[in-house]
């Protein structure tokens, strides 16, 4: 079954939410940063992913922690697509987690199944790239951000989070419905701590199911972020998995579609509770 055609069925269904397996070859991820930079390393952990469950991986060369420094083009790309050349033949469906319309298309050459932007296709030539990259099939994850990684936690206020966080969502997929994009190839995502403080996140996943009213599949990624850290004192984003599990289980129960998570085998765990409870009798 396509991508696209798993996220409709989950949207109509009682089908639990896809997890998203993250795997960043960066050395400076704030979860994860330097372990799996080599390629080598990197496959292997996204096998691990997989086989504790993982539904699709996101593979991302380029840290978008608060503070980070762009990466050039050619060093993305360098990481980023011997692995994802081999982590297409695991047996899942691969998502590219970059914003740059260059990649994007090497990416979707090179079997990416999903486009993940955490700039929205904001870039220039960006959207241009992904209405092509949809018409070959390949859906399109668009995430909220406010200003970019380099500044973004710098204060951000907003009158009310989640109207302007689902204005924004929702102009973006009006512009790509303009286009010819269906729906089914379209995910949107508020961008957990990306411009938002921790009273922004947590308002933001409270109300997480306002986002379904815009009418395409909703991905949340809390995982190990520092808003679980603010809220279980725990500073080490390793020490942040039964945070991050909880996060998930509201997102699923909010109406993701798709939990982008470091931890897949706790997530699944929580999720199977949750779905044998929910569709009981
Ligand atoms: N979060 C991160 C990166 N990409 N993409 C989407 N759609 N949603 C997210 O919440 C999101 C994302 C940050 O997490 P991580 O990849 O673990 O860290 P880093 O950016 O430092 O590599």
């Amino acid at each position: 079954m396509s991508l696209a055609a798993s996220l409709r069925d989950r949207r109509r269904g009682q089908a639990m939410p896809l997890v998203m397996g993250v795997v960043n070859i960066t050395p400076d991820s704030f979860s994860d940063g330097g372990r799996f930079l080599d390629p080598a390393a990197a496959l292997r952990h996204a096998e691990a992913l997989v086989a504790d469950g993982a539904d699709l991986l996101d593979l991302g060369a380029e840290s978008s922690r608060p503070g980070a420094a762009p990466l050039p083009l050619a060093e993305e790309g360098r990481r980023l697509l011997p692995v994802l050349r081999a982590a297409v033949r695991l047996g899942v469906p691969v998502s590219v987690d970059t914003y740059k319309p260059e990649l994007m298309a090497e990416a979707v050459a090179s079997g990416a199944a999903m486009l993940n932007d955490i700039r929205a296709f904001g870039a220039p030539g960006a959207f241009e790239v992904a209405c092509r990259a949809a018409a070959g099939g390949t859906v399109l994850a668009m995430m909220h951000m406010r200003g970019d990684p380099a500044t973004m936690q710098a204060g951000p206020a907003y009158a009310d989070v989640v109207a302007e966080v689902r204005a924004f969502l929702g102009a973006r997929v009006a512009a790509f419905r303009a286009a010819g994009v269906a729906d089914d190839q379209l995910v949107i995502d508020p961008g957990f701590g990306f411009g938002k403080t921790v009273a922004h996140n947590v308002e933001l996943l409270r109300h997480l199911d306002s986002l379904g009213a815009i009418g395409v599949a909703v991905l949340a990624g809390l995982s190990r972020k520092s808003t679980i850290g603010a809220l279980t004192g725990r500073t080490q984003p390793e020490g942040r998995v039964f945070g991050s599990v909880a996060a998930a289980l509201i997102a699923a129960q909010n109406g993701a579609t798709i939990l982008r998570v470091h931890d897949v085998a706790a997530t699944r765990d929580a999720l199977a509770v949750w779905q044998a409870v929910r569709t009981s009798r």
